[in-house]
C-alpha cells in the first residue's frame, strides 16, 4: 500500500488510482464499493420479488444448446437474453411475450449513485439483468460485449450468499484476480476495463438471511 506522501499529485487527483476504506481498486477503472448496497438490501429484495413475479427466473440456453446454471430475469426497457441464435437485448420477455417490468426506482437510484461514487458520472442504465445462483452455479469467463456502446460503465450488486469474482484483462489468458463479493458489495467498472474478461466461481453451499441458499446479482447496463 502506497503511503499518501509517496503519491504524486497527479495520482492523488486520479479518481481511480487509490483505495479508500469503502473503495477498493480491483483493476484499472474497476472498483469494489464494499457494503454500498447494504442499507438498501431489504428494499432491493422486495423489488426483486415483485419483478420476478411478472418475469420469473428461468435458465436460458446458450447458442450451443447448453442450459445456463444461473437463473435469470430482467427489468428495464430491454433485457439481456440468450437462446439458440446467441446473446442479445430484447424489448419483450420471451417467456411471457410482454415487456420486461419497469426498473424499480430503488434499483435505478442505487446504480446511478454507485457509478457516480466510482467516478463515472451521468450513468443512466436501461437494463438490469437479475442473476440467481444456487450452490454449484457459476458464470464462466466472459466479456460483456452485447451493448451498443462500451462508453458506459457496468454496475454489479451482490446480495445473499458470497461468491468469488474473477477479473482478468482484455485477453482471455491474462492473469485473474480473485475477489470475494459479500452481500451489499457493489462492483463498478468501465473505461479501459470495460471489456475485461470476468466470471463467477461455482457457488458454495450456505444460508443467508436475505436469500436463503442462493446469491442474487443485479447487473446494470446501458444497452442502447
Ligand atoms: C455476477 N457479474 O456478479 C456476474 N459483468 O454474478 C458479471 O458478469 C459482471 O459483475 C460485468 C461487470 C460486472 C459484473
Ligand atoms: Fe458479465
Amino acid at each position: 500500500m502506497t503511503r499518501r506522501e509517496d503519491r504524486t499529485s497527479s495520482e492523488l487527483f486520479d479518481k481511480f488510482s487509490y483505495s479508500s476504506p469503502c473503495k477498493e481498486v480491483i483493476g484499472p477503472e474497476a472498483v469494489l464499493l464494499r457494503d454500498f448496497a447494504s442499507a438498501a438490501a431489504s428494499e432491493l429484495m422486495a423489488a426483486i420479488a415483485t419483478v420476478t413475479e411478472v418475469s420469473p427466473f428461468r435458465h436460458m440456453v446458450t447458442r450451443r444448446g447448453f442450459q445456463m446454471s444461473v437463473a435469470m430475469s430482467n427489468c428495464g426497457s430491454v433485457g439481456w437474453v440468450s437462446d439458440r441464435t446467441g446473446y442479445k437485448y430484447a424489448e419483450l420477455d420471451p417467456l411471457t411475450g410482454n415487456s420486461w417490468p419497469a426498473m424499480p426506482e430503488s434499483f435505478r437510484t442505487l446504480a446511478e449513485d454507485a457509478a457516480e461514487h466510482a467516478g463515472f458520472s451521468s450513468f443512466a442504465p436501461d437494463c438490469c439483468l437479475i442473476n440467481r445462483y444456487s450452490p454449484g452455479a457459476k458464470l464462466s469467463l466472459h466479456q460483456d460485449r452485447d451493448e451498443a456502446s462500451f462508453d458506459w460503465p457496468i454496475v454489479s450488486v451482490s446480495l445473499g450468499l458470497s461468491a468469488v469474482f474473477l477479473l482478468g484483462g482484455l485477453d482471455r489468458n491474462d492473469p485473474l484476480r480473485r475477489t470475494e463479493l459479500l452481500s451489499g458489495d457493489v462492483v463498478v467498472w468501465g473505461g479501459v476495463s470495460r471489456l475485461a474478461f470476468h466470471g463467477i466461481e461455482s457457488l458454495e453451499d450456505g444460508t443467508h438471511r436475505f436469500t436463503g441458499n442462493c446469491r442474487i446479482n443485479l447487473t446494470f447496463r446501458r444497452a442502447r
